[in-house]
């Protein structure tokens, strides 16, 4: 039975031969062959194109790193451009201030060289001014002279507060106030005109119609001091040296 069986199943095969010949093995052998190279050739294109897709990946990264390092770099380049700019007008503003803080300290250093110079001398400081009062007496004329070889003049008494000065010096001076050019019509040695007095009582009034024509403080205890006295008198006297002259040997004018 089981020979009978093997007989048929050979018979079928050689049937099957028959009917498909070569073209059935060649067949058989192609699907063979297929079957053995086909994954190899999945992996190495699936090697390929991970290989491509990572240079790609890798080209992205570059080029998006090399954005974002430039705009980096572009925004500290304005920073570091600002920074400098800021700098300079700091710079300039510093430069304005020193050539200001040089001018004031050069003018302090002149004001403190005339400080020592006319306090050395015997000179007093007063609101801005400084003034000299002489130990020796002399004819207004002589006296002013002297103030005008000090670089100075004979104190001019107009403003309150040098009136009061003038009253804290408790002493009998001459200031420089006249009316030898015309009776009656005071004036100041540097020309202005007489406006705030403080003639003591009854004066000026030219005594007995003698030639009063020089301004004196006969009467220093009083607020109103005044008097009016001939000029050939001696007595001492008082020179200013206003602020901001510059002469400290000013010579003195060939007419007093
Ligand atoms: C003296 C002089 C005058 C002054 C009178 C005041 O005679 O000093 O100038 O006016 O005294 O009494
Ligand atoms: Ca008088």
């Amino acid at each position: 039975m089981a020979t009978v069986f093997n007989e048929e199943e050979s018979e079928i095969a050689m049937v099957y031969e028959n009917l498909h010949g070569d073209s059935a093995r060649s067949h058989c052998g192609k699907d063979r062959k297929v079957s053995a190279v086909q994954p190899g050739m999945k992996l190495y294109r699936l090697v390929a194109v991970s290989f491509g897709l990572l240079c790609l990946l890798q080209v992205a990264l570059n080029i998006s790193l090399h954005l974002s390092l430039y705009s980096s770099y572009c925004t500290a380049l304005e920073i570091v451009k600002k920074n400098l700019s800021d700098c300079d007008n700091k710079t300039l503003d510093m430069e304005a201030s020193i050539e200001t803080l040089t001018e004031e300290r050069d003018e302090l250093k002149k004001k403190l060289s005339d400080f020592d110079y006319y306090s050395q001398q015997g000179w007093v400081y007063f609101s801005g001014s400084f003034y000299y009062v002489s130990e020796i007496k002399k004819t207004w004329n002589n006296s002013r002279y002297d103030c005008l070889k000090r670089g100075a003049d004979l104190l001019i008494v107009n403003t309150k507060e040098k009136q009061e000065f003038l009253h804290h010096l408790q002493r009998r001076i001459w200031i420089g106030l006249t009316d030898r050019e015309i009776e009656g019509t005071w004036k100041w040695v540097d020309g202005s005109p007489l406006k705030t007095s403080y003639w003591a009582t009854d004066e000026p009034n030219s005594y007995e119609s003698t030639d009063e024509d020089c301004g004196d403080t006969k009467f220093f205890t009083e607020k109103n001091s005044w008097n009016d006295s001939p000029c050939e008198y001696l007595l001492p006297w008082t020179c200013e040296k206003k602020k901001n002259s510059s002469s400290l040997t000013q010579q003195p004018k060939a007419e007093i």
